[in-house]
């Protein structure tokens, strides 16, 4: 089966569940990562601000940590905004390999960093992180290999996904690896709504463009005016859930497959779930990591996390 009947396959896997679902991987086509540029410039979503606050402030420790002559990997790489501050601070750095599902985007950001790091070797790889995928060789051989998952794009998958990812990277970062990761903290819920309801709209806009990615690339025919935008923290799973809400009866299909669905019933596209510091530390020791350094911004908002492997 090639990728394409695969995704299609699993995206109708996930609307035929009691609650619908589609895999937040799917807002990523070019214009779902153009806009998730535009969330991380928004002044309600603090994330992006706060993580890259914490690398400029602990630069020198976090370069110590990574050493010499690495091999930096990076699981969801984007536009690699935070990761140009951390290029330009780390020792003779042996091959950048940014990893992407969003094939133009991560195309152009790989050129862009090849214009701005000339000496350094960049050599992106598209593929799904969640499936088996090989690694680039580099001309300068590593003398280890850093896995980089900034962001908390772990909080988008599930407890069971997220060991699995986990356990993927500890494997990746090979004996003398080690993992650093941005990880986003519990907090008031007001803020953390904030950031997934912004007063412009453009995370409505992200949400939605998955609709539209999904009617162009799997033939799906979404009437995406009559679905909305919902993004509520429960507390008690420590998580923002993001829907798309239908606003009346109406179905939707794609191939041969017709789907219903109710006013007011709802697809689930996204779960970004928060952490404690301890939450964090179990889940990693589940997956063979202990985590060695912790850096936070002063309101405790973010962190980033140095992760190495317990053998
Ligand atoms: N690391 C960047 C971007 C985070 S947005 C930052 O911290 O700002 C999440 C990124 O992960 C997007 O670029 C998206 O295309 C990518 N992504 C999401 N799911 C993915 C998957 N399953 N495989 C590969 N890339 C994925
Ligand atoms: C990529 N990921 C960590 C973002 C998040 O905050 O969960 C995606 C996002 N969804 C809505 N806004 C941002």
């Amino acid at each position: 089966m090639n990728t394409h009947s695969s995704q299609l396959a699993e995206i109708c896997a996930g609307l035929r569940r009691p609650e619908k679902m589609i895999s937040p991987k799917y807002f990523y086509d070019e214009r779902g990562s153009k806009l998730f540029d535009a969330i991380t410039r928004l002044p309600e979503y603090y994330p992006t601000e706060t993580e890259l606050g914490i690398m400029l402030d602990n630069m020198d420790e976090i370069a110590a940590r990574v050493g010499a002559q690495a091999s930096l990997i990076e699981f969801g790489s984007g536009s690699s905004l935070k990761t140009r501050a951390l290029l330009s601070q780390l020792i003779r750095l042996a091959v950048y390999v940014p990893v992407d599902i969003s094939e133009e985007h991560l195309l152009e950001s790989a050129r862009k960093i090849r214009k701005e790091f000339p000496a350094l070797e960049v050599l992106p790889v598209i593929a799904d992180f969640t499936k088996p995928f090989e690694l680039p060789n580099p001309k300068t051989m590593p003398l280890r290999n850093i896995v980089y998952f900034p962001g908390s794009t772990i909080g988008n998958f599930t407890h069971d996904t997220s060991l699995e990812l986990l356990r993927v990277m500890y494997q990746e970062a090979g004996k003398d690896g080690a993992l650093l990761i941005g990880v986003d903290l519990q907090k008031d819920a007001a803020i953390i709504e904030r950031a997934y309801n912004d007063s412009a709209g453009i995370t409505a806009e992200f949400n939605l463009n998955m609709l539209t990615h999904l009617n162009r690339e799997f033939d799906f025919d979404f009437d995406v005016d009559a679905f909305s935008h919902s993004a509520h923290y429960d507390a008690a799973a420590g998580r923002m859930e993001i829907r798309l809400v239908s606003e009346r009866d109406q179905q939707f299909s794609s191939a041969n497959e017709e789907f219903q669905i109710a006013a007011g019933e709802s697809i689930l596209t996204e779960y970004s779930h928060k952490y404690t510091l301890d939450g964090f530390a179990e889940m990693a020791a589940q997956a063979g990591f202990d985590v060695a350094q912790v850096w936070v911004d002063e309101q405790q908002l973010f962190s980033v996390q140095y992760c190495v492997r317990r053998d």
